[in-house]
């Protein structure tokens, strides 16, 4: 059986590319009957600057998206990643068999501090070796993964080929990326070339769940298209990212593909496709909305749904980590 591990941060709110390029999947490996942990990883948010004040609502909000979007926590476990110890406990046992070379190489890192490495923190440098402890921790077998977390995960592969062969054991599971079929890598309203990202500066550049309907809209409306019409197919939209984009959002959304999307509106422009965009897009996201708002208004019930599912990640992570440990040589009490 299939055992899954997958994690959002609790950055900001969640945007449509989370749920078309994650979210809807997870729901879907979960239906098919894997096993599946999925985290709201706060320990790997703490990594950019953050507010305190907001980061347990943030944390409840993201599990709100989870379960508003389909996850069962009855069915999948539900957690937060700093109410399992195993996860940075696990991290510094790692950290030990992990080349800064390696870490040095990750093109997140290079991306995410920039010129100025001097000042970039060491939990950033660190955030590939936390991500291994996350997935070596529960032993999953399959990580769904997009393009920019592929070199994350083929580290995770190599530090438990590093203690496996240190320690002559068969210990950690090689987790293997696991590719979503329908999964939709979600560009920015405003530039069709950068993806939709939680931390872009401009909010019209993405969807938020948590948007009313008339915000959407309004995003869609204003979202970055060009002068010519839909063509009939997808090679002709070559050269045009935003048309591209919001005919993939739509098809994504419809659970068609883009051809027959492109069947349904060639010649059209974008002002006639546009407010089909919308309405569909809000006929899609209003009940997860709307679910996720309700949600948030029992906070009390989001905490209940996090412990349990906090005592259901640390029942697998907890042996894990002894067994980690015992073979280390650790002394135990
Ligand atoms: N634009 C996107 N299209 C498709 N999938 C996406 N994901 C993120 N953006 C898109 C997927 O969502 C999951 C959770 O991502 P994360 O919380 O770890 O953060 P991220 O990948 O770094 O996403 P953001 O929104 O760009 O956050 P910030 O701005 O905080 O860095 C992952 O499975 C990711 O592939």
């Amino acid at each position: 059986m299939k055992r899954i591990l997958s994690c959002m941060q609790p950055t900001s709110h969640l945007h449509l590319g989370n749920y078309l390029g994650a979210l809807k999947n997870w729901v879907k490996l979960q239906d098919e009957g894997a096993e599946c942990f999925y985290g709201v990883v706060d320990l790997h948010a703490i990594t950019a600057s953050y507010d305190p004040e907001q980061l347990k609502d943030a944390t409840r909000e993201i599990a709100a998206a989870y379960i508003a979007g389909g996850v069962n926590p009855y069915n999948s476990a539900l957690f937060v990643q700093s109410a399992v110890p195993g996860h940075s406990q696990m991290m510094w046992l790692l950290a030990t068999m992990s080349q800064m070379g390696k870490l040095e190489r990750m093109t997140q890192y290079k991306d995410k501090a920039g010129k100025d490495k001097e000042r970039a923190g060491l939990g950033l440098f660190a955030y590939p070796v936390l991500m291994a402890a996350d997935i070596l921790l529960y032993k999953a077998t399959h990580v769904p993964v997009g393009e920019d977390q592929k070199q994350h995960l083929e580290l995770a592969r190599e530090i438990a080929a590093t203690f496996n062969t240190r320690h002559k054991v068969d210990h950690f599971v090689q987790p293997e990326p696991y590719i979503m079929g329908g999964a939709t890598r979600v560009m920015s309203l405003r530039d069709g070339s950068q993806k939709m990202s939680k931390s872009a500066e401009s909010d019209l550049s993405r969807i938020n769940l948590t948007d009313d309907a008339d915000t959407i809209a309004k995003k869609i409306k204003k979202a970055k298209t060009d002068p010519e019409p839909l063509p009939d197919n997808v090679k002709d939209l070559e050269g045009r990212p935003e048309a591209l984009n919001l005919v993939t959002i739509y098809a994504s959304l419809a659970d068609k593909s883009r051809e027959k999307v492109l069947k349904q509106f060639a010649g059209k422009s974008f002002s006639d496709f546009k407010p089909a965009l919308s309405e569909l897009a809000v006929s899609k996201l209003a009940p997860i909305t709307s679910r996720m708002n309700e949600l948030m208004n029992d906070k009390a019930e989001i905490d209940r749904i996090l412990a349990k599912g906090a005592e259901r990640a640390n029942a697998v992570a907890a042996p894990v980590l002894q067994e980690t440990m015992d073979i280390m040589g650790f002394w135990k009490k």
